[in-house]
């Protein structure tokens, strides 16, 4: 681990809106005060109804957490409404195609009559507060509208990833209860093109309740529409009135959903409220980042993440920022492609994964050196945790020493940011996500859920609600205090592993579950294996994360055939293929190894721990072996590890 300290610098702690002093007095202040603490800075978002009630429930029993319960809001007037008087002409979303000859520029006036013409549109095709609409978008200035068109009327959205599988898409679709889906012809990226209609098509096939389909046009591409089913977004729009009242909302009621894997089966979705998840975006989006009016701010990451709910689309407009959309990718056409964009669009505040600058120092110095990069003030970094050299090259090559760089540690079931830097207050470590923000109380325990003290590695939980927490898992409660609450009686386990330091630093070491990051994305070892034996020639598999350079994480699937079937590479390529397919890209295994059996207990639990080490060729230390059914599996798995 790295012991480099970048220690704050005074001119930006002069500046910043939180300094050392400030940081350690709100901090203790959120702690022992957390419901007075928020009665003030629930003040940042708009109200209908101010609350009066701020915060009931806790970790224990069947945590029912609300925050601000007594009070009424809509998110959609937060994030634009309110802008009108004061920056109604100022840019709100820079569009930044992947086609680096276009852009586009629209305001916040201009952003509230699209999205109240689409939230009327909506309307025209049944949508209504409560029920829930599914956005499988590109990274197009639409997808921002429809969220917030969505939030408009409080139809909660599910937005999904562009680059999952109809099957994907229609799983969601169909635990969400969705009955209106908002799509694409095509997205476009890195001069590719992706399907969306005909996956939306294929998905839709499985998903009977979905009546209305709306279709924007990005790529013009010739897509067949369904009469009576599929409608054309610029018409409906153009026919729609540019005036609709905000539907009154309660800070308890659904925002989003949005599905994220865990260490098990399904994807769950995770259920995000209006009032705390707004107060936690809009709070977290100018402390971390240190917004101040009139900055250009770009996150880089895809709106069906979460990072792209919180940091493209929520947080910023919240607090009135101009935040840009990048429909492409890092490396078209061309390695130096970030870094023309924040010339070509002056950007100050650049926020992206550790996995995208991990592929930029691969191409070396030159891309970035013959760019400007001056309006650079503070760049961020997101999804998984970032070796040091990677932190290093990210400090010296594109901020040129001059750019403090914010670790953000957070998940999907937080809604936003949990332990930063703040970079007037906190110096910083390269490697560490540092300290926790106000109102996170983060704590490491030890197997049996005993809180550890000092330099310590351990369990990362949280110990005390959030605004900006998960309410439930959408449709199965029961699941949510399993899945969070159930590992360490009373408090949120995140399912991290950490180490604190000496400073109370924390250090994330990566997931203890079976959970991978593969380039900051989520996947579940259970889904890829679930996909995987649903193939006929398939007995059985096993899936568990390596090393990789580039993705920080790579999927490694152990595959045992059945009886009879032959295993080749034709078939390894196939499999590979149908994991693809079924999930979408992001799961496809880096390796495929033919294991004629498994390593199993007595019991049949598969030892995972032992592909692990297999996986990332640490054939040395496997560690106790003897509670295998049959040790010598071991064995072969080794003399044929593949890659
Ligand atoms: C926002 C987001 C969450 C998981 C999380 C952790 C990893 C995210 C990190 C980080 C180390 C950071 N993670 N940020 N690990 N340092 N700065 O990524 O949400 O997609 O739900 O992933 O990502 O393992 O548990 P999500």
């Amino acid at each position: 681990m790295s012991d480099i300290l970048f220690p704050v610098k005074p001119e930006i702690a002069a500046t910043a809106h939180v300094n050392a002093e400030q940081y350690k007095a709100i901090y203790a202040r959120a702690a022992t005060d957390p419901a007075g603490y928020w009665a003030e800075e629930c003040k940042r978002i708009a109200w209908m109804k101010p609350p009066t009630r701020i915060l009931s429930g806790d970790f224990h029993g069947d945590v029912r957490v609300k925050w601000f319960e007594d009070g009424t809001l809509n998110a959609s007037v937060s994030c634009l409404d309110r802008h009108l008087a004061t920056r109604g002409d100022q840019v709100a979303i820079i569009w930044e195609s992947d086609d680096p000859n276009v852009s586009t520029k629209i305001t916040y006036r201009q952003l509230y009559e699209q999205v109240c013409r689409f939230a009327n549109a909506l309307k025209v095709l049944g949508v209504r507060k409560g029920d829930r609409v599914c956005i499988y978008l590109p990274m197009v200035v639409e997808a921002a509208v429809a969220m917030l068109a969505c939030a408009r009327l409080g139809a909660a959205h599910t937005v999904v990833f562009g680059g999952f599988s109809p099957d994907s898409l229609a799983q969601r679709i169909k635990d969400a209860g969705v009955r209106v889906l908002i799509t694409a012809d095509e997205g476009r990226r890195g001069g590719r093109k992706v399907p969306l209609k005909a996956n939306s098509d294929a998905a839709l096939r499985q998903c009977p309740d979905v009546h209305s389909v709306v279709v924007v046009k990005v790529t013009g591409g010739d897509v067949p529409m369904q009469t009576g089913r599929d409608h054309d977004y610029a018409t409906l729009c153009a026919a729609a009135s540019p005036d609709c009242p905000p539907t009154e909302m309660n800070a308890e009621d659904p925002l989003f959903v949005l599905y994220t894997s865990g260490s098990t089966g399904q994807p769950k979705g995770a259920l995000h409220t209006t009032g705390g998840y707004m107060v936690w975006a809009s709070y977290t989006h100018e402390l971390v980042f240190d917004y101040r009016p009139g900055e250009v701010y770009w996150c880089t990451a895809d709106v069906g993440w979460v990072t792209g709910h919180t940091y493209i689309v929520y947080g910023p407009l919240a607090n009135g920022a101009t935040t840009l959309m990048f429909e492409g990718v890092p490396t078209y056409p061309d390695a130096s492609r970030f870094w023309q964009v924040v010339d070509k669009h002056q950007v100050n505040i650049f926020y992206t994964a550790p996995t995208a600058i991990r592929s930029l120092m691969r191409e070396g110095e030159a891309p970035v050196e013959k760019t400007s990069r001056k309006s650079l003030r503070l760049l961020g970094s997101v999804g998984e945790p970032i070796n040091p050299e990677a932190w290093l090259w990210y400090h010296r090559v594109v901020g040129e020493h001059r750019c403090p760089i914010v670790d953000t540690w957070w998940q999907t079931e937080n809604g936003g940011i949990m332990i930063s830097p703040l970079i007037g207050a906190i110096a910083l470590k390269p490697g560490s996500a540092t300290r926790p923000l106000p109102g996170v109380l983060p704590v490491l325990v030890d197997a049996e859920g005993r809180e550890l003290e000092g330099e310590v590695e351990g369990n990362l939980c949280i110990k005390a609600p959030w605004p900006g927490m998960m309410r439930t898992v959408y449709g199965d409660h029961d699941r949510f205090v399993q899945t969070y609450f159930s590992t360490y009686k009373g408090y949120y386990f995140t399912g991290d592993g950490a180490r604190r330091d000496a400073d109370g630093y924390f250090w994330i070491t990566g997931r203890v579950d079976d959970v991978i990051n593969v380039a900051g994305h989520r996947m579940g070892t259970a889904e890829v294996e679930s996909a995987l034996v649903a193939h006929p020639k398939v007995a059985e598999a096993a899936v568990v994360g390596f090393p990789h350079d580039i993705k920080g994480q790579g999927i490694y699937a152990y595959v045992t055939l059945k009886v009879g079937e032959e295993p080749n590479d034709a078939l390894r390529k196939e499999l590979i293929a149908w994991v693809r397919k079924e999930i979408g890209p992001i799961a496809a295994p880096d390796t495929l190894q033919w294991a004629p059996s498994l390593p199993k207990t007595r019991s049949g639990k598969i030892m995972r721990r032992i592909l692990r080490k297999i996986a990332a060729n640490e054939t040395d230390g496997l560690g106790d072996t003897s509670t295998l059914a049959d040790p010598s599996v071991v064995k072969d798995l080794i003399e044929h590890r593949a890659g």
